[in-house]
């Protein structure tokens, strides 16, 4: 389908993707699109991977690239990467099987990052050069702009940082997204930032399209195949016991006075139980509410179409089967109601607090003092990354995070004596949730807050265990404001490493 490549400079370009893999150098750092699985390139990284696979079977020098992308991709972009050792190393984010287990058998070196910030550090110069951009869109223009794909993550940044660009138009996106998006260059870095003009999730501050020096592509692949498309798990009871005790404390709030009835924009991150609280928000008496948030998932279309929510804002889509076919039938009424914009966008620290974004993430584990971990398992193993629950989670009105308050089948406790690895910090955690109930932990020292998230978020198999290890911390005769007992605080780990449980 050509005609999605108007710019006729850029159609002399077109190739294919196993030419355009041969244009990769050994060591590249290559800024690659894709956000939750959907806008990532398709085919060139696949053919990379296929001759990196050739190569590294001729050669005793490994044949490997750095990847940056926008957040987590697919089998197509990191797995198949992944599979032939052909990563040195990843950033911001994944959650990729393949390579979660390179990261943690030390095959690969992984960074990191809150997605906020990359695209700033990119501009420092704190990552070091960017030599090619492979960024999916949805078509070229006549002048050589970009219609954005169902993503847009770091691609205004790539496109702009790249000594060269390689461009995959996908002709299966839908050729309706052209106009939801909101590219803003009002960027720059310090000192000559300015305040970004934005003070509605519905507000647009920027362009359509995005710019692309035509002299920079070296390449332009045809590819026609649809984004990763997770499954739709039905929520169990587990995530509608935990939606359920958020929306009491929603209503609670708004009876209180301290939300408004349409309550604060909602940043909710994927999975199971953030849907549910979608579900559940849906099913309530909610009219007119917004969302400012990372990722549209099933649940936001379907608030969406019931009026629940007027206006949703997001870096990128993660739907199901189901839901990329409700999206694709009726994009017409979705068009003007989604807003994609670039992640430093998206998820701005400034936007979050001026916005006052409820916000609501997954946890691994959180300790009786309120710390969250997000990210490692038992200390030293990466699940994913902290993703955009920190840029929301430190910014926001509200920082709620939920978990089931065990993990397989009941032999960890999701609540600990102590965290194995921090994310986010007892000053930014404000709730926790679990199916046993909610700690609101707002204006409570330490010690209070222990009382409350043993009491209402720890399964009563574990609860006896640590009111146990808090009364004897208390009487330790050490420090009282955090009380520990540091010989014992992560033994639990320990017990769960050397027997199975905890
Ligand atoms: O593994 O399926 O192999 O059993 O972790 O756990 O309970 O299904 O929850 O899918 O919501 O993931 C924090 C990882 C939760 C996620 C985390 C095991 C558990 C299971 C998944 P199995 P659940 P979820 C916006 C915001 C960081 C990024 C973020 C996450 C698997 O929410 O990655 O917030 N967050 N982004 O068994 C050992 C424990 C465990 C445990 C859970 N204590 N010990 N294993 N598991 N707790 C989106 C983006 O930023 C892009």
């Amino acid at each position: 389908d050509t005609s999605r490549i108007l710019c006729p400079v850029l159609s002399q370009r077109i190739m294919s993707a196993e030419e355009a893999a041969e244009l990769i150098p050994a060591g590249a750092n290559v800024g690659m699109s894709g956000f939750t699985g959907a806008g990532y390139p398709k085919a060139v990284p696949g053919a990379l991977a296929e001759r990196i696979r050739h190569l590294n079977a001729e050669n005793t020098k490994p044949f490997r690239i750095n990847v940056w992308t926008g957040a987590s991709t697919a089998p197509e972009l990191d797995g198949v990467l992944a599979e032939v050792d052909g990563i040195e190393m990843r950033l911001p984010f994944q959650s990729d099987p393949i390579c979660r287990s390179r990261i943690n058998n030390g095959t690969m070196d992984y960074v990191d990052y809150h997605l906020s910030e990359v695209s700033q550090y990119a501009w420092s110069g704190f990552l070091g050069k960017m030599d090619i951009a492979l960024i999916e869109v949805a078509g070229i223009r006549e002048d050589g702009s970009l219609i954005p794909s169902s993503s847009i993550g770091n691609n205004k940044t790539w496109i702009e940082q790249a000594d060269k660009i390689i461009l995959e138009v996908n002709s299966r996106q839908n050729a309706k997204l052209e106009g939801m998006h909101d590219i803003y260059y009002g960027t720059a870095l310090p000192p000559n930032r300015k305040p970004i003009m934005l003070t509605d999730p519905a507000d647009r501050i920027g362009e359509q399209y995005l710019a692309c020096p035509p002299e920079k592509v070296i390449a332009v692949v045809e590819t026609a195949a649809p984004d990763r498309n997770s499954p739709f798990k039905p929520s169990d009871d587990v995530s509608k016991k935990i939606a359920g005790h958020i929306l009491e404390f929603f209503n609670r709030e708004i009876e209180l006075g301290r939300l408004p009835k349409e309550l604060l924009p909602i940043q909710s991150g994927v999975g199971n139980i953030p849907n549910a609280v979608l579900e559940g928000l849906d099913a309530g008496p909610y009219k007119g509410l917004t969302a400012f948030t990372e990722v549209i998932q099933d649940g936001m279309l379907k608030m969406l179409k019931s009026g629940t929510l007027k206006v949703a804002s997001a870096t990128a889509f993660s739907l199901s089967p189901d839901g990329i076919k409700e999206f694709d039938e009726n994009i017409d009424f979705y068009r003007d109601k989604i807003i994609l914009r670039q992640q430093d966008i998206s998820n701005h620290p400034e936007l979050a607090r001026r916005l006052g974004v409820i916000a609501m993430n997954g946890l691994i584990e959180a300790d009786i003092y309120g710390n969250v971990n997000s990210t490692h398992i038992m200390g030293t193993r990466m699940m994913n990354g902290i993703g955009g629950s920190g840029d929301f989670a430190r910014n926001g009105y509200l920082s709620i995070f939920v978990s089931p308050s065990t993990a397989k089948g009941g032999a960890i406790s999701a609540i600990v004596p102590m965290v194995s690895h921090v994310d986010h910090t007892e000053h930014d955690v404000k709730i926790i949730v679990t199916e046993q109930g909610l700690a609101d932990l707002r204006g409570l020292s330490p010690r209070q807050r222990a009382h409350e998230i043993i009491n209402n978020c720890a399964h009563p198999d574990f609860r006896p265990a640590l009111i146990d290890y808090y009364e004897r911390a208390l009487h330790s005769g050490r420090g009282m404001h955090t009380p520990h007992l540091l010989e014992e605080a992560l033994s639990w780990h320990q017990r769960y490493e050397e027997t199975g449980q905890m």
